[in-house]
Order: structure tokens, then C-alpha cells, then sequence
């Protein structure tokens, strides 16, 4: 005895309807599934289990962030062609790969102050310090820069950067070794520098700059309010101009490079300029321990980029 076949309910031409729906449908989801629009890491990818891991972004109250001890979810490597030395322009090669080796292009980070990527570099005796941007190579998770040590020893370089898949700042480290003169750690050790004024004004250029704590002196686990300003030391209109999408950054490294602070005007409104002879600007920061810290300041004068090094004291 045979049965008839189970009816579906559809006539003919309504399955070669659902078909078409379907397939328009799929083709739909394949488009967009496939067309490169973002970054292919998720938030997982960038996970640390276990206390200490780097996860400090409260802009409004910036941290010294303890880099080298907290346990970054990201690696980083540098690689030069020759002999790093002194005085000499060197292509470094960054990679960036997230614990679990996949690599982090230029889609899967956040444009940040103008840039995906910075760089934070300074030599042992925290005499030298340069911001530099490494431009994203053919291959994925690979960046390039040119960069020229003023001095021999052991580079530190930090890098800042924002994954798409999180939206948070985080943090990455990585040492070169300069051939070359290298200077003595005296000053940080309490010694005044060569080039540097153990104070909280400098002057450089004609220019007199000051960064002025509101209270003396820093304590650790304390924020601290400090006003910067540039004045000419002739008199007359400082020409201030915005970099990096500020009127001022500072960067504080602590004298075993453990970690940086990178510091942003209160002032966010850059349509707001500065007073023209004597533009002042006020940041924030708390520092966790006692100890000897370089904040170098980084300002535009009339296009050209100028760092003014301060360094002080945290006590307990
Ligand atoms: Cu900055």
C-alpha cells in the first residue's frame, strides 16, 4: 500500500518564492559578513586573567600606569636591520600581537589624538625622550618608524594605543639596545642632570616654561593639580598652536622607566585658545609611589615641536 506524500502546505510557486527570499537573504548577510569594515578581534582578545592587568583609563583622573609590572594582553616586539647606534636614523619594525598571536592591524585600533598608535621613547637616564607614530606596513600587525637615539644604552619604548573591540587605552612595552656614549644614572639619583633643571621651570628657545604643582610637595596616592605655562622670556605673544588634538601633552616616566603617565589639558576645547603671553593649561595626576619622576612636556610653537623636560620629587 503506498501513501501519498506528505503535503508541505506550499504550493510550487510559493517554495520558489521562499527560495528566492532565502537566497537574496544569505547573499545579503554574505556581504556584509565579508566586506572590511572593522576589526576582527573581539574584546577576548584582549583579556588578561588574574589581578594586575592593565586596564587604567579614567581621563579625568590620569594614573601613572605601572606598564612594566601589570601584565599586558598584548606583545610587543621592535626589530632593526643593523647595530642600533648612537646618532645614527634607524627603521624599526613593531609588532603588535594580542596574547593569543593574532596580529593588530590598523582596523582593529581606535584613531586617538590624531593617531592609532604612539610611541613613548626614552633612554635610561631619562635625558631623552621622543613621541613618535609608526605607520602600519603591508603586513597585518606589523608597523615601521624612523628613529635617531641621541644616546647609547638601553631604549624603553611604550606604547599607547586603543583596540576597537574595547574602546579603553592600553599599553605595551618593549627594549632596544643602543651602541654609543651612555650618560651616568647620577641625576636620578638625586644629582642635578646635564641639560636638565631639577625644578619646575625650564627655559629653552627663548621661551621660559613652568610647571607649577598647586601644593608642594607631590605626595604619592595623592592627586595632584599642576598649571603649565609658556612664556617669552622678551615679552610678548607665545604662538601656541595644537598637536596632537591638544595645546599640551605631558609624559611622566618614573626614573626605573616602570611605567608612564600621559597627561591632557583640562582645557579640551581647543576652539578656546590660550591666553596670547602667557597660555597656561591644568592637569591632573596621581602618582602610587615615592620617588624621582622626569614629566616631559611636548608643545607646538609656531609649527615646530618643542620637549621641555621637569624633573621632582614624590615623597611618601
Ligand atoms: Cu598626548
Amino acid at each position: 500500500m503506498s501513501q501519498p506524500p506528505p503535503s508541505t502546505g506550499f504550493s510550487a510557486a510559493q517554495l520558489r518564492q521562499i527560495a528566492v527570499i532565502t537566497t537574496v537573504a544569505l547573499a545579503v548577510f554574505l556581504f556584509f559578513r565579508f566586506i572590511p569594515t572593522g576589526t576582527n578581534l573581539n574584546h577576548m582578545d584582549f583579556r588578561v586573567s588574574g589581578k594586575n592587568s592593565v586596564d587604567y583609563c579614567d581621563p579625568a583622573n590620569p594614573q601613572f600606569i605601572p606598564v612594566i609590572a601589570a601584565r599586558s594582553p598584548v606583545k610587543m616586539t621592535l626589530k632593526t636591520e643593523g647595530t642600533p647606534k648612537r646618532g645614527e636614523e634607524l627603521r624599526v619594525t613593531l609588532t603588535l600581537v594580542t596574547a593569543g598571536g593574532k596580529p593588530i592591524a590598523p582596523e582593529d585600533l581606535l584613531v586617538m589624538h590624531g593617531k592609532k598608535l604612539h610611541l613613548l621613547i626614552t633612554d635610561p637616564t631619562l635625558t631623552e625622550y621622543q613621541h613618535v607614530h609608526p605607520e602600519p606596513t603591508r603586513r597585518p600587525g606589523e608597523w615601521a618608524f624612523l628613529f635617531t637615539p641621541r644616546l647609547g644604552g638601553t631604549y624603553r619604548f611604550f606604547a599607547d594605543f586603543t583596540p576597537a573591540a574595547t574602546a579603553r587605552s592600553l599599553y605595551a612595552n618593549a627594549d632596544l639596545v643602543v651602541e654609543g656614549v651612555r650618560l651616568t644614572l647620577g641625576y636620578l639619583e638625586g644629582e642635578s642632570p646635564v641639560g636638565i633643571v631639577t625644578a619646575w621651570t625650564a627655559e629653552q628657545g627663548g621661551y621660559r616654561f613652568t610647571l607649577d604643582p598647586a601644593s608642594l610637595p607631590v605626595r604619592a596616592r595623592q592627586a595632584a593639580d599642576l598649571k603649565f605655562s609658556v612664556k617669552k622670556i622678551d615679552g610678548g605673544v607665545v604662538p601656541l598652536e595644537p598637536v596632537m588634538e591638544a595645546y599640551a601633552h605631558l609624559v611622566a616616566f618614573d626614573a626605573k622607566r616602570s611605567g608612564f603617565a600621559h597627561l591632557h589639558p583640562m582645557e579640551t576645547d581647543l576652539s578656546l585658545r590660550p591666553d596670547a603671553t602667557l597660555p597656561t593649561l591644568s592637569f591632573k595626576i596621581t602618582i602610587p609611589e615615592a620617588g624621582r619622576y622626569v614629566i616631559w612636556a611636548q608643545v607646538n610653537l609656531a609649527g615646530s615641536e618643542v620637549f621641555v623636560p621637569f624633573l621632582f620629587d614624590v615623597v611618601p
